[in-house]
């Protein structure tokens, strides 16, 4: 069960990509799951950083889950450099949608 889970993420996630590239001012949306996400401090410090991030036009927290759903222009940053602005933050960040064990190249962005 958990195995068809995540090859429907996948195959969304593969789909959102080809979607992606043919539209230069596309949003997207990417859930990130942060651990180290556990009060408000946490959550204005997130709202501080990564909401004035490049290519960011929303985000929203949830500190129950513990995500973090990040809108992004696909043209001006991608999941990785988002993920780094966490880490930059000291905080790390796993996009949901890519799914652990769930190689997607890298390549594929734009
Ligand atoms: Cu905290």
């Amino acid at each position: 069960m958990r195995q068809l889970i995540m090859l429907l993420l996948c195959t969304v996630f593969t789909v959102s990509i080809a979607s992606a590239q043919d539209a230069k001012k596309k949003k997207e949306s990417v859930t990130f799951f942060i651990e180290a996400m556990d009060c408000d401090h946490c959550i204005k410090k997130i709202e501080k950083n990564i909401a004035f991030e490049k290519g960011v036009t929303d985000l929203k927290c949830d500190l129950t889950t513990r995500t973090a759903v990040v809108t992004y222009k696909t043209a001006k940053t991608s999941k990785t450099r988002l993920a780094a602005a966490f880490k930059k933050i000291g905080m790390e960040a796993v996009p949901v949608d890519d799914g652990a064990g769930c190689p997607v190249p890298p390549a594929k962005k734009k």
